[in-house]
Parts: C-alpha cells; sequence; structure tokens
C-alpha cells in the first residue's frame, strides 16, 4: 500500500449542467482514482455545505491553498486518515471552508485509487466487516418526477419502483419495465402532449399525486405478472418541500400534522407501497415515529432529510424510533468514514440502509459499490440518462462477477 503523492480538484458539470467538481488521487504505485461528486436541489437544512460561498471557482482555490498540502503524503488505505485530513483543512462543522463536494470527491477517489492499487474491486476496499457481498440492494428506480425535480409535475418528488429481487439483474429489469409501462400509460392519457423527463430520468406530467401513483401501481402489477418478478410502487415525498407554516401544502389539499400521517398511512395500505421516504419535513421526529409504528412492518420508512446522512441526526431517530431505514448520500455528510458511521449506527440498530444517487449526477458508477460494499436493502437510482444507467450498469457488472 502506497503514499499520495499528486491530488487534483477539477470543475466539471452535472447532469443538470451545473459545476461540480471531481478529485484524481495518485498513488507512488502508480495506482489511481477519479471521483466526481454529485449535487441535490431538495437538500435538508442540516446537510454538509456542498460548495464554499465562491462556487466551484473557489472550491478548486481552497483545495490548492488548504487541501492539497495536507493529503500528500498520507496513506491511501488509511481512508480515516485520508477523511481526517479532508476535517482539518475545513474546521468547520459543515464543510463550509472546502466544501461538501470537495471532501465527497477525495475521500472517494482515494478509496478507488486504494482499490486500484489492490487490484480489488472498490466494494470490498468499502466493506462494513460483516458484509460478504453477496447480498445485493433491491432497486428503488425513479419512474415519475414531480416537486423540485420536475416543473409541472405533481407535488410528490419521486414515484419509485421498488424491485427487490435477489439478483440485480431481475430488480434493474422489472425497474426499468415499470418506467417504460409508466411511459406508455402517460402516453395513451395525454395522447397529444409532448412527455418530459425530470431532473432523475422519471417522467413528468400535469398529474395529480393520487392519480400518479394510480398509474405507477397499474405498471408494477402488469410488470409483476409479465415477468413474475417482485415490483411494488414506492414513494419519495420529499414533504419538507411543501410543508409551511405547520402544514403540508398540496396543491388539492392542506393538512396538518395528523393528516398527514392518516393520508399517508392509507396511500401505504392502498397501493401496497413498499418504500415510504421523507413523508414528513424535517424536524417531525414524533410524525415519522407515529407512521412507522402504524405500517413499519410492512413498508420502509426512510429518512433522507431528517437524517442527512449525520450519525447524530440518526441517533436521534433510534433514540425515538422514528424510521425503520436511512437514506445515505456520502456529499450529504462529506466523507465516506462520516458515512461508514451512519451506516454502522443503522445497520448496528438493525435499521436498514438505502444508498442513494442525487438529482444532479455524474455520470459514474461508484454508487453501486457504495450500496454493495455497505450492506445496503437498497439502492435508490434514476433508470433514464446515461448517469443514472453508469451506476445500474455497475449493479449488473458486480451481479455478474458475484455469479449471482
Ligand atoms: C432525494 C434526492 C435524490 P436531491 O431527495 O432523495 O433523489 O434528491 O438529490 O435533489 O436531494
Ligand atoms: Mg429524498
Amino acid at each position: 500500500m502506497s503514499r499520495i503523492t499528486d491530488v487534483d480538484l477539477f470543475g466539471v458539470y452535472d447532469s443538470r449542467a451545473r459545476r461540480t467538481v471531481e478529485a484524481t488521487v495518485v498513488l507512488a504505485s502508480g495506482a489511481s482514482g477519479r471521483a466526481g461528486a454529485p449535487s441535490g436541489a431538495s437538500t435538508g437544512v442540516h446537510e454538509v455545505v456542498a460548495f464554499p460561498k465562491g462556487g466551484v471557482p473557489e472550491a478548486l482555490e481552497v483545495f490548492r491553498e488548504k487541501v492539497a498540502p495536507r493529503l500528500l503524503g498520507l496513506e491511501a488505505s488509511d481512508q480515516a486518515a485520508v477523511d481526517m485530513a479532508l476535517h482539518d483543512a475545513d474546521g468547520t462543522l459543515d464543510f463550509s471552508t472546502i466544501g461538501g463536494n470537495t471532501a465527497t470527491a477525495v475521500s472517494v477517489a482515494s478509496a478507488i485509487a486504494t482499490a486500484d492499487e489492490a487490484g480489488t474491486p472498490l466494494w470490498r476496499v468499502l466493506a462494513r466487516p460483516d458484509v460478504d457481498g453477496r447480498s445485493f440492494p433491491a432497486v428503488a428506480g425513479n419512474c415519475l418526477n414531480g416537486g423540485r425535480h420536475a416543473i409541472g409535475g405533481p407535488d410528490i418528488q419521486e414515484f419509485l419502483a421498488f424491485a427487490d429481487c435477489p439478483r440485480p439483474e431481475d430488480s434493474i429489469r422489472a425497474a426499468v419495465r415499470v418506467h417504460g409501462l409508466v411511459g406508455e400509460a402517460l402516453h395513451r392519457r395525454f395522447p397529444k402532449a409532448a412527455l418530459g423527463r425530470g431532473d432523475e430520468g422519471g417522467w413528468v406530467a400535469a398529474i395529480s399525486n393520487v392519480d400518479a401513483l394510480e398509474l405507477l401501481s397499474e405498471a408494477c402489477a402488469a410488470a409483476r405478472d409479465e415477468l413474475h418478478l417482485e415490483v411494488h410502487p414506492g414513494l419519495d415525498l420529499a414533504a419538507s418541500e411543501f410543508f409551511d407554516e405547520g402544514q403540508y401544502r398540496y396543491r388539492e389539499q392542506t393538512l396538518d400534522s395528523e393528516g398527514q400521517i392518516g393520508f399517508v398511512s392509507k396511500l401505504v395500505d392502498r397501493f401496497d407501497l413498499r418504500y415510504v421516504e421523507d413523508p414528513f419535513e424535517e424536524e417531525a421526529f414524533d410524525a415519522f415515529a407515529a407512521l412507522t409504528k402504524a405500517v413499519g412492518r410492512r413498508t420502509l420508512v426512510v429518512g433522507d432529510d431528517l437524517y442527512v446522512t449525520n450519525e447524530q441526526r440518526l441517533a436521534l431517530g433510534v433514540e425515538r424510533h422514528a424510521t425503520n431505514a436511512v437514506l445515505v448520500k456520502v456529499n450529504q455528510v462529506g466523507t465516506l468514514t462520516d458515512t461508514f458511521r451512519t451506516v454502522d449506527l443503522a445497520r448496528g440498530h438493525g435499521l436498514s440502509t438505502i444508498t442513494s444517487h442525487r438529482s444532479g449526477e455524474v455520470p459514474e458508477g461508484w454508487l453501486a459499490h457504495v450500496a454493495l460494499g455497505t450492506g445496503a436493502r437498497g439502492l435508490k437510482c434514476g433508470i433514464l440518462g446515461g448517469e443514472r444507467m453508469a451506476k445500474l450498469n455497475e449493479l449488473l457488472r458486480l451481479g455478474r462477477a458475484t455469479g449471482i
């Protein structure tokens, strides 16, 4: 295992054509790793800051001055040391000096360099102690977009096909099929309208939340019949985005917290939802707990903005039995080491983890390795678009390599 001899940070574009950063880490042996960091649109208030105030140009400058000198000479395989150097260079609690995306890009590039040097797949470098890489995540594939990811769509942000099969090939096939069937159904329903696509490659249509869910649910049933694979509807409500002054304000209705608990529980029952992310705003631990108590035995209740992949936030959720699952996004918290802490806490308490893409993505596949290495119950990803398919194809390759 060898030391870092060169590091570079470069400004590139994400899938929304917004600027982000990618890092390259070179080791004394000549091995190297490169990784770009994604960006969210519906970001949680407790997330780390993606870039310093001056954006990518400032991130590049700060990297040259403050970050690079601390990384040179470090043992790349010592992920904790690399990630600690990133924290030391930053000196804040939210990565506002160097930018959380710089931290993510460097942290992941260093792990990729380590894997390159060892001649081993990345997921093994990331693997938690009890993970053997034989249990593959379900695929939560984004079929229909709304909220902040799709102007003119429903208020609910994501209508997902939760494809839960042992083989990634089957999960991906089922999710892809549901995405296609949803597109066909929308086309039948709006024959004269051009079908749009949202930031994550899901379809966009001027349709109500419940209509969209009905359509998704029918597509899942048709895909199940046709393929004989387990695929059921799921949602990411991203409810903080339409929560205002104590009320959940949908276009069709306004609900208080109790009303929202009732509404979401009914959706779970009526549509047999297997996945429900952020059904409440990001401080509503008690409402999450009430829903988990009511439906947590038959569906994953997932905290995203609620936890922001942060160990302390998750500890609050564990204490209050808020959810039975946690969404995991590396750049919400900055580094792989911080991500592992949250994953380990979740697993230690029997909570499932769901590894997730961001709405602004880079066309890279390392997320699939994070999912496999951290023993994720699910991988949340879009279906259409090269930046989404890069992750699903990588999961396919991992399945093939494992012989699953
Ligand atoms: C989410 C994500 C990804 P964003 O809310 O779960 O789907 O969206 O990256 O915009 O935060
Ligand atoms: Mg979310």
